[in-house]
């Protein structure tokens, strides 16, 4: 009966099933029309409660994430790791963000009027030096992310070096207890983050039912352009950073065999949208076809699931150029350059599992001033773009572990699909 119609209708991934809302709310916003913007408050509370948790998830996933970067467990490795991770990251933040700027994905749609403060941008000093809060509990108030990523980075930091250096037992103790609460914390919102998935299903379908009934069919292509933005800035990434710099100029080896070596990874990746799944296939290609010491990869991979999410972060750059067109705004320099370091630090707390990307989304328009209600209309969309980020995700961990052992003398250049550039073992 009923009961056997629920579970099997949990039974599908959540995402599908927002997907599904996705299309079936724009088949009922065209078919209705006018009417269906009636719907509008359902999917308004969707909007509201993914809102609810951005600060909180920000300070316990970051304050998790910075428990492992103490500097003595960095090293040189680390170092290089973190220091190539950030870099990577960087580059795909603004490659995201030229690419919409070329495309302009979202440009003449206005899909929310939303009132923008129209105050003069900030000057690139005032955002640097806006980084630092003067109070981090109004920071966390008034959802300045920026600055809150900053004090939990720091303030994290300095917890993770009190567990190396305190004598004292209380503050061990302590400082364990901080990082444990962080952990549960982090746990408990990411639950709360898939309640608030569960209902996205009718907040999604109220939202694009909403939408469609105001702006019609061309809606559709609005959403087309945003995929073929993310699509062409992921190829220019894999293709120029990781493909051109990282294996044939800076370790002088066949991208193809690269290629070769990391394929099921790749294919995993984009199959279940999630890079911390992907990790066992990750570390067994690293191992068997890359040829690389696991006392490389055994740090670099899982560090990179959580902390290096190029494709997330360019993500997040052309979804605020997006978001910015939506609303008809377009954002100064010094504000792109604002979501290029959002984009990083925060997806540094980031765990590498599904639709992490779209929550991060919601801190990126939250500093940035922009409707939350972007995140409810490309939800629908996010399975797809979910992979694509995902694979990126994976590749440049791979990458950057190839770079590494190649610079520590830690890999087999003679072995596995280097060796005559066959494609991989059986
Ligand atoms: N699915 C995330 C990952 O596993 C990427 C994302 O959601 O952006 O890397």
């Amino acid at each position: 009966g009923i009961l056997r119609g629920w579970r099997r209708y949990r039974s599908v991934p959540i995402i599908y099933r927002i997907g599904a809302a996705f299309v079936l709310g724009s088949l009922v916003g065209l078919i209705v029309g006018e009417p269906a913007t009636a719907l509008q408050p359902i999917g308004d509370l969707f909007v509201r409660l993914l809102s609810m948790i951005v600060v909180p998830i920000v300070i316990f996933t970051l304050l998790m994430g910075v428990r492992h970067l103490t500097p003595s467990s960095l090293g040189r490795v680390g170092g290089q790791v973190v220091a190539l991770y950030a870099i990577t990251s960087a580059i795909a933040v603004a490659i995201g963000l030229a690419v919409a700027n070329a495309i302009d994905p979202g440009q003449g749609l206005t899909l929310v009027e939303a009132e923008i403060d129209t105050q003069e941008a900030p000057s690139f000093v005032e955002v640097l030096l806006g980084i630092v809060p003067q109070n981090p509990i109004e920071a966390m108030a008034t959802g300045d992310i920026l600055a809150v990523l900053f004090f939990v980075l720091v303030f994290g930091l300095a917890l993770a070096m009190l567990q190396e250096e305190s004598e004292n037992a209380r503050v061990q103790n302590g400082v364990e207890t901080f990082f444990d609460l962080a952990e549960a914390g982090s746990e408990a919102l990411f639950k709360m983050v898939w309640g608030i998935m569960e209902y996205g299903v009718l907040g999604v379908f109220a939202l694009m039912a909403s939408i469609f009934a105001q702006t019609g069919i061309d809606a559709l292509s609005t959403f087309a352009l945003l995929a073929a933005t993310l699509v062409l800035g992921v190829a220019l990434h894999i293709s120029i950073v990781y493909l051109g710099t990282i294996i044939a100029l800076l370790t002088q080896q066949s991208p193809i065999s690269f290629l070769a070596g990391i394929k099921e990874a790749m294919l995993t990746a984009v199959s279940i949208a999630s890079s911390s799944a992907t990790l066992p296939i990750s570390m067994s290609n690293a191992e068997d076809n890359l040829r690389i010491d696991e006392g490389i990869y055994g740090f670099s991979l899982p560090l990179g699931a959580t902390i290096n999410m190029d494709g997330t972060g360019m993500y997040q750059g052309i979804v605020a150029i997006f978001a910015a067109n939506l609303v008809g705004v377009s954002l100064s320099l010094t504000e792109q350059v604002t979501v290029v370091t959002v984009a990083v630090l925060a997806s540094i707390g980031t765990a590498g599992v599904p639709s992490a990307g779209l929550i991060l989304l919601t801190l990126v328009l939250t500093q940035l001033g922009l409707p939350l209600a972007v995140v409810g209309f490309i939800a629908g969309i996010d399975p797809l773009l979910d992979r694509l980020r995902t694979m990126t995700n994976v590749t440049g961990d791979l990458a950057v572990a190839t770079l590494v052992a190649h610079w520590n003398g830690a890999i087999d250049f003679d072995d596995g699909v280097w060796a005559s550039g066959e494609s991989g073992p059986a």
